[in-house]
């Protein structure tokens, strides 16, 4: 055996791991890694059996916590049961009972569900379909697609497309044509340390009719946002901006589609973000917690109308030619079925309510810190921004997130801006934990 593989070399030493971790300092992390051996929970435990909150769940997934009873023994009993279906032209029980038992949960007049295994899959596959859609109904010339700038949307060509963060755009050249984005929607000069929603800013959602303005609508297929940008580094829309969006939609014939890949499954107090800011998208891609994180799973929700244009000409047509041989996985739908009986068992769906503005108090609390130039919430997401070194963008960011590991802390950074989303079962003193160690860590970084 070739000595690099051996088992017992992983632990001493990973510099030479053939391992491209993904989004991620290699060499960095080769040199010095942090390793995570299991979990349970709110926390994280080290192979030295270090204990470490997870503030950010996972990679905003883990909403009922980790390693959960329900979850862990549906996905051992599928396992042993039915290790896979092919999904086209088949089928298997759990698939359709994952999709019943999801239906009443979906935001009002959205009905059908198509399976992926990712949010970037969810993505890629509701393009498509908004492409497919308006050709179905003989508008084929409806073929661009919007995003907005600082969106996260995946990393397939579609998503990385439509998304907006430069450094995920830039080595990847043209990626996808018929794609154009409007503007973001930060303003630190006007909403730094906003409160949940921003005030300013609904006028932003203008850049749409701009860009119907400067494209003809009639060749506009959809427009995709996330309602709270998370990715990026945590933007909340301005009161009133999705309801503006959806209405330019609505006048120009156009399909608007929310990526709640991070903000659905409960993660603002409702199980998804167009219940919460009363705005409802025709399609809706999500993934991540849909089965908790434990197997990858994704989806698209959309409304009758879209599901029923493919529902027509011969039975004996195949009406939408797209899926993923891992489409609703047997162990992904008994993961996700797991995950469905926590979620209502304990309420998670909705427990953030409760939660929300204790969180938001902890957040702001903060304020005061060294270096601290906004935070931002809702929900239970939280972004505390840093200023960056003078030359370094990230440096200081990337400091925070090694300091807190070192102290016990598991949370994202993105740049110099600390994204927090803990597990939705965190308790009052979790969350004053998970402060007061951000606290310590800003008082100490250079
Ligand atoms: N859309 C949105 C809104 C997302 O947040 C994706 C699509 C892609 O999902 P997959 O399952 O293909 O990764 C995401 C994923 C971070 C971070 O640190 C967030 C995501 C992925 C990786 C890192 O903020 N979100
Ligand atoms: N590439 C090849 C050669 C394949 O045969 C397939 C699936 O059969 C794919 C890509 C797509 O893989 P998936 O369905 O897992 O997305």
């Amino acid at each position: 055996m070739n000595e690099r593989a051996r088992p017992e070399a992983v632990g001493t030493s990973l510099e030479n791991s053939p391992f491209f971790m993904p989004f991620s300092m290699n060499r960095a992390f080769k040199k010095a890694p942090r390793l995570l051996a299991r979990a349970e929970g709110m926390y994280y435990y080290t192979p030295e059996g270090r204990k470490i909150l997870d503030g950010t769940s996972g990679l905003w997934c883990v909403n009922a916590g980790h390693c959960r009873k329900p979850i862990v023994e549906a996905v051992q009993r599928a396992v042993a049961t039915l290790d896979f279906a092919p999904p086209f032209q088949m089928g298997h029980p759990a698939a359709f009972e994952f999709a019943e038992k999801l239906a009443p949960l979906l935001p009002k007049s959205v009905t059908r569900i198509f399976f992926t295994n990712s949010g970037s899959e969810s993505v890629d596959t509701a393009l498509k379909l908004a492409i497919a859609y308006h050709r179905q109904r003989g508008e084929g010339q409806r073929i661009r697609l919007i995003g907005r700038e600082k969106g996260y949307h995946g990393v397939n060509f579609g998503g990385t497309a439509v998304g907006g963060m430069v450094g995920n755009r830039k080595l990847f050249g043209a990626l996808v044509t018929g794609v154009d984005h409007m503007r973001h929607t930060h303003d630190p000069v006007k909403n730094a340390f906003s409160r949940g929603q921003p005030q300013h800013g609904a006028e932003l959602a203008e850049d749409l009719e701009r860009l119907c303005q400067l494209h003809d609508p009639s060749t506009i297929a959809a427009v995709i946002v996330e309602p709270v940008a998370c990715s990026a580094g945590v933007y909340v829309p301005p009161v009133g901006y999705l309801q503006r969006l959806r209405e330019i939609c609505d006048k120009h014939g156009i399909l608007l589609i929310f990526d709640e890949v991070i903000n659905a499954w409960g993660r603002l107090g409702k199980p998804f973000a167009a219940d919460y800011f009363g705005v409802i998208p025709d399609l809706i891609t999500t993934a991540k917690g849909i089965t908790n994180g434990t197997i990858p799973m994704g989806a698209v929700l959309m409304k009758e109308n879209l599901y029923q244009a493919f529902m027509t000409g011969p039975e004996n047509t195949i009406e939408m030619p797209h899926g993923y041989t891992y489409s609703a996985h047997p162990i992904a739908c008994a993961a996700g079925l797991g995950t469905l009986k926590v979620y209502e068992d304990e309420g998670l769906l909705t427990r953030v309510g409760e939660l929300a503005k204790y969180w938001e108090d902890g957040a702001h609390s903060l304020r005061d810190c060294p270096n601290v130039i906004d935070i931002r919430n809702l929900g239970l997401i939280a972004a505390i921004e840093l200023s960056p070194r003078a030359g370094v963008v990230g440096a200081r960011g990337m400091e925070a997130h090694l300091k807190a590991f070192e102290k016990g802390t598991y949370m994202r950074v993105t740049g110099d801006t600390i994204a927090l989303a803990p597990p939705l079962i965190i308790q009052k003193s979790e969350i004053d934990q998970l402060f007061a160690t951000v606290r310590e860590v800003l008082k100490t970084l250079a």
